[in-house]
């Protein structure tokens, strides 16, 4: 009997404002992914948007991967973090999961913060453990400004030029993860995403629409996880990531859409496949 690639995703689940499982799960199903959620915190909506109430399930979150233990997954997806104590649990579950399939991908979107600020809900500490989790996955997807706070550079926006880029990949890279996505460089006109494994680099271009949407960066993620799970190379799925992102963003601008309210993915989503 075949199977479908399966794929254990930590994130919050946000009520409202279309990031962390709420944009993960669909991109999964809609390419054929089997999606297993792992909830870190609950919000009745995201960290930007005004008077959310917050939910942190780091204690619940050892006896939901423990009950998991006889599971196997082709890829881990982790994302936002509820808090510092829940570090030693999800790489517990990362190491224990490569003990039980060698195969199994660690895809870690360092997600702490954007344009220069940390998200409401992190702290340094939570920062500090996030670094130390970068050692046990085999991606990291980190924008400019967590590149930044990975690795102690001070950020002076999301501009880089590519030596800039290169060296915080090769930083980012020392921290022990296998390959490194910096995603969401800004050239004028152009975002750029650039991949770095093994020393070598590669920028994939996409159109920049100037505006910066909640939910982008776990927008991206999600996909690039996808088309992974779906057997993709590394830079052919950054490249697909890039392509429908672009398309999405310039949808979601068009319709005149609050930034704050997220990427309207919904209606492109039955297109995905195609960007593959
Ligand atoms: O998009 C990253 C993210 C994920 N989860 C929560 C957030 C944010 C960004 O604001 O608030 C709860």
């Amino acid at each position: 009997m075949s199977r479908l690639p399966c794929v254990a995703c930590i994130n919050d689940l946000s009520g409202y404002g279309r990031c962390s499982l709420t944009t993960a799960l669909p991109v999964l199903s809609v390419l054929g992914v089997q999606a297993c959620p792992v909830p870190t915190a609950v919000l009745s909506k995201h960290t930007g948007l005004a008077g959310y109430a917050f939910t942190d399930l780091t204690d619940f979150l050892p006896a939901y991967l423990q009950s998991w233990h006889d599971l196997q997954f082709d890829m881990i997806y982790s994302g936002f973090l509820g808090a510092e104590g829940q570090m030693n649990t999800v790489r517990d579950f990362f190491i224990t999961q490569k003990k039980q399939n060698p195969h199994c991908t660690v895809l870690l979107d360092t997600v702490m913060g954007d344009n220069g600020k940390l998200y409401d809900t992190y702290t340094p500490a939570l920062c500090r453990a996030m670094r130390t989790l970068v050692s046990y996955a085999d991606i990291i997807t980190p924008n400019v400004t967590e590149a930044c706070l990975l690795t102690d550079t001070p950020y002076h926006g999301e501009t880089l030029h590519t030596t800039e880029a290169v060296t915080l990949a090769e930083q980012l890279a020392a921290l022990g993860s296998k390959a490194v996505v910096i995603t969401g460089i800004v050239r004028e006109d152009i975002i750029c995403n650039m991949t770095y494994i093994g020393g070598e680099y590669t920028f994939d271009a996409v159109h920049r629409t100037k505006c910066l949407f909640s939910g982008t960066g776990d927008l991206f993620a999600s996909v690039l996880c996808a088309a992974l799970a779906r057997g993709c190379a590394l830079p052919d799925a950054v490249n697909t990531a890039g392509k429908f992102l672009s398309a999405v963003t310039q949808y979601t601008k068009q319709q005149g859409a609050p930034a704050e309210e997220g990427l309207r993915f919904e209606p492109l989503l039955r297109t995905l496949e195609d960007y593959l």
